[in-house]
């Protein structure tokens, strides 16, 4: 369902970057389950080039019973810009959930005026997929953008309008990459550096997914991915109790 999604992205990142591979931990590459319904695979894709520290992307294929694609686009830590997040989630083609969002990486006016504010014609463009729905299980002011697109949808508008959506983010975020100026003062750039590791750890800390991990591939497996690789700058819950 969100294959030719993977496939432009791909396109997207070949033509326009000189991607280096990024090591992704043994074994969390690519594992299959049978545990299901019907057998899922999960694939994991790594890159890094001058300006993107980290572009990660995942598929989750379960057959006609889940088709997820998951993927985070982390600037380098001279670039303040948002992150570029991306889940879109199908459950046996009826629960069809769709996020698409720049997610900031501070609150302040100023910041939201640079890089939030240019979504604004974008979100406008897609009412359909941009639902003003209530989050569960993060905190809609942290992290996401009133730009957001997230909804709940089907497969005939994932297959055209999110697909036109996906582009139209994508293109305004390649864009605002090449305008950005890299900052120089070590203060400012480990502002960003917190930042970004304080996303990975509250994004670790709330991921409605490790149970759908851990229900697939086992608990440990399910751990190791989180925290070893989709928000390896996040450390487990239990770790920190202990210190
Ligand atoms: C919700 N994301 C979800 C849910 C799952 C995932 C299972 C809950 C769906 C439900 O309501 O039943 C799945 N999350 C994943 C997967 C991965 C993951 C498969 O991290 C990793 C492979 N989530 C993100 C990113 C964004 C995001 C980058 O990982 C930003 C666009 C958003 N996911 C997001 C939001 C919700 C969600 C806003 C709704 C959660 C809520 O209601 O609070």
């Amino acid at each position: 369902m969100y294959k030719p999604f993977v496939k432009h992205l791909e396109n997207e990142l070949f033509n326009r970057f000189n991607l280096q591979n990024r090591a992704i931990p043994t074994g969390l590459e690519l594992k299959v389950s049978d545990r299901g319904r019907n057998p899922a695979t999960i694939q994991s894709w790594c890159y890094q080039c001058h300006q993107l520290r980290k572009i990660r992307y995942t598929y989750i294929d379960a057959g006609e019973s889940a088709q997820i694609l998951n993927s985070v686009i982390y600037p380098s830590y001279d670039y303040d810009l948002p992150l570029l997040g991306v889940d879109f989630l199908s459950f046996g083609k009826i629960k069809n959930l769709v996020v698409l969002d720049f997610q900031p990486l501070f609150q302040d006016e100023a910041y939201q005026r640079k890089y939030i504010e240019p979504l604004k014609f974008l979100h406008a463009k897609y009412p359909d997929l941009a639902q003003n729905l209530e989050m569960k299980f993060y905190d809609a002011n942290q992290y996401f953008s009133k730009y957001l697109l997230f909804a709940k949808t089907d497969p005939e508008t994932v297959a055209t309008r999110l697909l036109a959506a996906f582009k139209d983010y994508l293109n305004l975020y390649w864009q605002m990459l090449d305008e950005a100026e890299p900052q120089k003062d070590p203060e400012d750039i480990a502002r960003i550096v917190k930042a970004q590791k304080d996303y990975d750890q509250y994004s670790a800390d709330r991921d409605p997914a490790s149970g759908l991990f851990s229900s697939y591939f086992g608990h440990e497996w399910a751990e190791r991915f989180l925290y070893g690789f989709l928000f390896e700058d996040a450390v487990p819950l239990a770790a920190t109790a202990k210190k």
